[in-house]
């Protein structure tokens, strides 16, 4: 038996997965098992959240909401690997009826809007020819709590993202199985959660000649286990190198449709200003608009925390984890004196261009006191990330360096 095959027999074996815990209908936020407090430091935002290890299939990790859960990964995770482990994953639903449940023998996914409609069971998808890649997993509003004016949303730090080994079938093979018409120039996507109200359904759609690059992916595996349950078991999208709002979880459902998406989370949500860089001055309100795609280059120290006291030493070694976003990444330089002059890191292996990648370097520091750490990546293509943090209302594609404040003592 190969290792998909044993995965295989283990997501069939593992029939229903029944949830309790902090996802049960019971349990009210009172109710949830807190694990200490984790503190944050935003501007005028909230200054600490409290940690949680009470999810199926998580391990500690930092609540911002209990229904629909909205988990986020604390920063120290990032420090120990360049793939983030599936139990510490970070988790986002829109809606609060989310599965609980789900009967891995009697799901099925649907391909519709083709030549003829399809029906996959998960034995008829682990036969197709499968591809694998390294590809971070980020949402649009990783970081919003830093913005400044400060916006509404979710709140996240840093952790609202993580890179995993991904397995699965080219949504591509999907599609020329199911027969594309002339005409049909996009393709929906749904899972199996649902609004509580009667409001437009969590779906979101690519352009056909991005759905059939080869490289967009429906998985069934994640680091080389099944998807947790909160990470869409057991199908997900994967949409390398642009944000995780495209990568439907708990995918049921696929369409190819012939015009533009006016589905409320393509039409009207999800937009960022058509301006370099997602920006416009604080405040704007009316700016034209563009769906958000692709991610930007970024970079985080993970071996400091901001606001450390640290013991003097002539070399401090600084490392972290980097993206190039829908590219790879080239170069990391660091910086001790807030950016005033940059020296470049070592980088660690290439997993891939849409993977995270580590960076190591030793910082000399002169004299003891206050100081600012910082990182900052370029990608393959060129793209450096800004000193100046962007601004738009949604709070979306933030990716200034970084300001990682210390006392040296
Ligand atoms: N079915 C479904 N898929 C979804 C969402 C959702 O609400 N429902 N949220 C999206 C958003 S905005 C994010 S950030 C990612 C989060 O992925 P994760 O929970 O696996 O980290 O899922 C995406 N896929
Ligand atoms: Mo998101």
């Amino acid at each position: 038996m190969d290792r998909f095959d044993s995965m295989l027999a283990r997501t069939i074996a593992r029939r229903r997965l029944l949830v309790g815990g902090a996802l049960g209908v019971a349990t009210a936020s009172a109710a949830l098992a807190q694990d200490g407090l984790v503190r944050l430091a935003m501007k005028g935002g909230p200054d600490q959240r409290p940690l949680s290890g009470d999810f199926p299939g998580k391990g500690t990790m930092i609540v911002q909401r209990n229904r629909p859960p909205l988990l986020e990964t604390p920063m120290d995770v990032f420090d120990k690997n360049v793939f983030t482990p599936n139990d510490r994953f970070f988790v986002r639903w829109h809606w609060a009826d989310i599965p609980t449940d789900v009967d891995a023998t009697k799901f099925r996914l649907s391909v519709t809007g083709g030549r003829r409609p399809l029906s996959f069971s998960l034995p008829d998808l682990l036969k197709l020819p499968r591809i694998s890649y390294a590809a971070v997993n980020q949402c649009s509003g990783n970081s919003r709590g830093f913005f400044q004016p400060r916006v509404p949303g979710a709140q996240w730090a840093h952790g609202a993202m993580g890179n995993a080994l991904w397995e699965g079938v080219a949504l591509k093979t999907l599609l020329e199985a199911a027969g594309i018409e002339r005409g049909a120039s996009a393709v929906r996507f749904g899972g199996l959660d649902k609004p509580l109200t009667d409001v437009d359904a969590f779906e979101k759609s690519l352009a056909l000649p991005h759905a059939m690059d080869g490289e967009v992916m429906v998985a069934f595996a994640m680091n080389g286990e099944q998807l947790p349950l909160l990470n869409g078991f057991p199908l997900r999208l994967i949409v390398p190198g642009w944000y995780s709002t495209y990568w439907v979880k708990a995918l049921n459902h696929i369409a190819l449709i012939d015009g533009p998406d006016e589905n409320y989370w393509m039409a009207k949500a999800y937009q960022i200003p058509a301006t370099p860089g997602a920006n416009v001055p604080p405040g704007t309100e009316t700016f034209p608009k563009t769906p958000i795609s692709a991610m930007n280059a970024r970079s985080w120290i993970t071996n400091v925390e901001p606001g450390a006291r640290l013991a003097y030493r002539p070399r401090l070694p600084v490392g972290g984890i980097a993206m190039g976003g829908d590219k790879g990444v080239k170069r990391v330089e660091v910086s001790a004196d807030g950016g005033a002059s940059w020296q470049d890191a070592t980088l660690g292996p290439d997993e891939g261009r849409y993977s995270f990648r580590r960076f190591a370097s030793a910082l000399p520091i002169r004299v003891r006191g206050p100081m600012t750490l910082m990182s900052r990546c370029t990608n393959s293509d060129g793209a450096v990330q800004p000193m100046a943090a962007n601004w738009n209302p949604g709070g979306y594609m933030r990716n200034c360096v970084e300001a990682c404040p210390v006392m040296i003592v």
